[in-house]
């Protein structure tokens, strides 16, 4: 079988890396879903393993809450719409462009992904700039793990990620809330953090469309809407690239978008959240509580100003 992913040195495995295992299949809601769309599509495939380090030990949010409060403005603009809306999204068949600034662009197909990537569990907190958070069982893979196949340039300072507009598939896209394509941005060492991930899957399935089927990025210490859903470009770039967000309100939507309490968003303090299915509001932590891992990216950097 080729590989897309070079393997990693022995030293380098560790025990909570859990591969695909396709003898071990189940339907879950999402797998019947898919199966009904597209006959003879794959089951949604079990994804279970050890935690990773990685990974918050925080009681995760439901299925049903990760699933049926969203975020996806190309299904509507309230939270109940990309749940309702999203079936009309095709996942299959789908390939994921990776290109720009390297020396070897590919075109990746989404089966070889699954089937070849050296999967992993994540449970992440998210934290949406409107001021509500969720615990989430990402199922995904590095972001780092692809952009080493294409062998970036020392040109490639960011990385530009873009995202399914298509006016068949998606009812929001008739109204003009962004300039669609949603896109999106990553300095280059963000991109290659370790705890910046490709998600294919949450809670062991594959993943639903409105949670950004069939690959979503995941940044956990940036507001939400950094994670941008159902990519089908990602582009290495020398100049910081324009973001959606930041076109359609730049005094709200900075490029980092690092969560930070000290940073009020002009309509919404950021000091705390509403944790989904919780009543009382907790204290919102730097960088989502992942500065262990990340502040020193930032070192020497007026917060303020990269906001
Ligand atoms: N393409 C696309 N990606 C998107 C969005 C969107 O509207 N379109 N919303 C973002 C926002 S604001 C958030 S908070 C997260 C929500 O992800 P979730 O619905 O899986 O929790 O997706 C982000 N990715
Ligand atoms: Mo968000």
């Amino acid at each position: 079988m080729s590989r897309l992913f070079t393997p990693p040195a022995a030293s380098q495995i560790t025990p909570e890396a859990i591969y695909l295992n396709r003898r071990q299949l189940i339907l879950g809601a999402s797998g019947l879903a898919a199966a009904a769309v597209w006959p003879g599509a794959i089951a949604a495939p079990a994804l279970s393993g050890k935690a990773s380090r990685y990974s918050t030990t925080e009681t995760r949010n439901s299925y049903e809450q990760i699933t049926s409060y969203n975020n996806y403005y190309e299904f509507g603009t309230d939270k109940d719409e990309p749940a309702k809306n999203a079936h009309t999204l095709k996942p299959r068949p789908w390939t994921v462009g990776v290109e720009g600034e390297c020396e070897s662009p590919k075109t990746f197909d989404i089966e070889k992904l699954l089937k070849l990537a050296p999967l992993e569990e994540r449970v992440y907190r998210l934290r949406c700039v409107e001021g509500w958070s969720m615990v989430i069982p990402w199922v995904g893979f590095e972001l780092g793990a692809l952009l080493r196949q294409v062998k970036p340039t020392s040109k490639a300072k960011f990385v530009e990620f873009t995202t399914l507009a298509d006016a068949e598939q998606m009812p929001g896209i008739s109204s003009r809330v962004l300039d669609w394509p949603y896109t999106e941005g990553l300095r280059i060492d963000e991109a290659m953090h370790p705890l910046t991930l490709l998600a294919l899957g949450l809670y062991g399935k594959l993943l639903p469309n409105q949670n950004g089927a069939p690959i979503r990025l995941v940044v956990p210490w940036k507001y939400g809407f950094k994670s941008a859903k159902s990519i089908v470009r990602i582009r290495l770039v020398e100049k910081q690239p324009a973001t959606a967000w930041n076109k359609a309100a730049p005094q709200e939507y900075g490029f980092y978008s690092n969560v930070n309490p000290a940073v009020d968003h002009p309509r919404w303090s950021q000091a705390n959240e509403r944790r989904i299915g919780e009543f009382l509001r907790r204290k919102t932590l730097p960088y989502n509580g992942y500065g262990e891992l990340v502040a020193s990216l930032y070192r020497g950097m007026d917060l303020k100003r990269f906001y």
